[in-house]
């Protein structure tokens, strides 16, 4: 039996659903989610429950309409984890994981990071997609459940978000054809885009502090955030989610990595124009993601942090070279 035709069957005789995505939600983390809800709508008259133990940013609020986010574990035999490399991305809570609390359950992996570990019963990963989004979208396709404007627009912004703005080398054409599906299906790119993208003044003063951090070494740009510019600017962390890619877009920046200093260490965004794959540098440090945008989360500051990574990388150019 094919995957759909088995996620079909599982979600059919489920009687809990816990449809989850990854802590600090991504736009297509978020939207993966809320596709999975209209999905599982579809075939069952209860409603599934959504699950994320961290907070919803408020800027994507906008595209939950009907639907809200849980921040504890409720009771559920099924799990439909999506956007999520592993399930420590899922329950940040180690102490769960380690309790077999989840053996009882039955775990269904949507995803399109390079580095899933493969987990649960039902793996529908797809490396070559541009996002979950376009993996669930091309669900709806294929069971030709119709797709109306508000679950249009959150597929959009989804592919959206995880390509750039169609801008990333993961834009291909599928992804686009499906853009160009989800516009016939009554998408506004022009106002929906403006929503999505839509700045505070905090944020917009945070990424002026932080753009002043930026260096440059033998092709690779860096620069950083710290609480402080947090709290001098009155911004919060999900503000900052983006502006790796202002580094990345300076004139022969190859690599480049973004630090921010959270409670317990630092947090990195990497990005790659293919030089070197950060997928596989990032994992060395416990992260991962896609050969040319991962994360890592280490214990460690900034300064030190950035030194390390920087070797690291120097390192993995001159050896690709
Ligand atoms: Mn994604």
């Amino acid at each position: 039996m094919n995957c759909l035709r088995q996620l079909v069957r599982i979600i059919k005789n489920s009687k809990r659903i816990l449809i989850a995505t990854h802590f600090d939600p991504d736009c297509d983390g978020l939207s993966a989610a809320l596709s999975c809800a209209y999905l599982v709508k579809h075939f069952k008259r209860k409603k599934p429950i959504l699950y994320c133990c961290s907070p919803i940013p408020s800027k994507y609020r906008f595209l939950l309409g009907e639907w809200k986010f849980v921040r504890k574990i409720p009771e559920f035999d099924l799990l439909i984890a999506v956007d999520s490399a592993d399930l420590s991305r899922i329950f940040s809570d180690s102490n769960y994981l380690r309790s077999a609390k989840l053996d009882s359950k039955i775990i269904v992996n949507i995803d399109h990071h390079k580095s899933n570990d493969s987990f649960g019963e039902l793996r529908i990963v797809k490396e070559e997609a541009s996002s979950a989004c376009e993996i669930i979208y091309q669900m709806f396709e294929k069971l030709r459940i119709k797709v109306d404007k508000s679950l249009a627009e959150i597929f959009y912004c989804g592919i959206y978000s995880d390509t750039g703005g169609f801008v990333y080398p993961n834009t291909t054409k599928e992804s686009l054809d499906i853009a160009a599906a989800l516009i016939e299906s009554g998408v506004k790119p022009g106002s929906l885009v403006k929503k999505l993208n839509a700045k505070t003044l905090s944020g917009t003063l945070l990424l002026s502090k932080v753009l002043n951090t930026i260096e440059i070494k033998n092709g690779v740009g860096v620069m950083y955030l710290t609480q402080d510019m947090l709290k001098r600017s009155r911004a919060r962390m999900p503000d900052s989610e983006n502006f790796v890619s202002f580094l990345q877009a300076i004139k022969n920046v190859r690599v480049s990595f973004f630090l921010r200093e959270e409670r317990e260490g630092t947090r990195i965004s990497l990005r790659s124009d293919g030089v070197i794959d950060v997928d596989k540098l990032a994992r060395r440090y416990g992260g991962g993601g896609h050969r040319l945008a991962a994360g890592i989360k280490i214990k460690k500051n900034i300064d030190t942090a950035k030194q390390e990574i920087l070797r690291a990388i120097l390192k993995e150019i001159k050896k690709n070279a």
